[in-house]
């Protein structure tokens, strides 16, 4: 997979670089560039924002620069791109979108800062492109950097051979299968007691009927605290009679 990233502030990605994503790349697993959006200013200041019309507080950024540099990001592969656009106003980001786009093999991803991009940006190239403007959650941050980590990451852990092992995430919460729609439960190791705290007694039985039976229990139990509105849009058929009197 490819992955462009134009931004204002190359530095922010540098943990592109690092743990899971950074190995994806040295091991040609990914191939993430990252650009400079005031490579495509052309005056002394490298302006890429200017006051909103209508008025208000805040800035906005400029078009040409970006269509300079989307251009430019377009040409230099084959094919098209999904487009990702990160904004608060977006779609929410979702295991279920990280899913779909690993299995694009080139995303191009905008982050901004200021109050965003000038609308016709995403209009030109929603005409030629897949656009997709994602929102990684209810709260709003300075800019699009930070979701562009959060995004790559979700997606880069899916692409084939950067696990370890493909095991990994079939347990993840919000994947789907048996667990779907249940938060993971507890996890334990080694050693067996540590300062006077013990291990549940059923994870050293060896019965995995009883393991099986106790992590979908505590699954269930956690997701109940803590995501409630997970269980009341679950399809009641996968609960059973025992989540049922819990
Ligand atoms: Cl994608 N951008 C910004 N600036 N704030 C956010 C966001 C994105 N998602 C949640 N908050």
């Amino acid at each position: 997979m490819r992955i462009d990233v134009v931004t204002i502030f190359p530095e922010y990605l540098e943990p592109l670089n690092v743990s899971l994503v950074g190995k994806a790349r040295e091991r040609g697993l990914l191939d993430v560039r990252v650009h400079d959006l005031r490579e495509w200013t052309h005056d002394r200041h490298n302006t890429v924002d200017d006051t909103p019309y209508g008025g208000g507080p805040g800035m906005v950024m400029k078009p040409e620069p970006w269509g300079e540099a989307l251009d430019a990001v377009l040409e230099s592969g084959e094919g098209s791109p999904v487009l990702v656009v990160p904004t608060p106003s977006g779609r929410p980001f979702t295991q279920e979108l990280a899913v779909e786009l690993s299995g694009k093999p080139w995303l191009v991803f905008t982050p901004a800062r200021y109050e965003g991009i000038d609308r016709r940006v995403i209009e030109e190239y929603g005409d030629r492109l897949d656009v997709r403007e994602v929102s990684i959650g209810d709260y709003v941050l300075a800019g699009g950097e930070a979701p562009v980590l959060v995004m790559v990451e979700a997606v880069a852990r899916l692409l084939p051979g950067v696990l370890g092992n493909a095991e990994s995430h079939r347990d993840d919460s919000f994947a789907p299968g048996a667990m779907a729609d249940l938060l993971e439960g507890p996890v334990f190791t080694k050693p067996p007691v540590w300062r006077d705290r013990g291990v549940p007694e059923v994870l050293l039985s060896g019965h995995h009927g009883k393991v099986a039976r106790w992590r979908r229990d505590e699954a269930f139990r956690r997701t109940a605290q803590n995501r409630p509105d997970l269980i009341e849009r679950c399809d009641p058929a996968t609960l059973d009679k025992k989540d049922r009197s819990m």
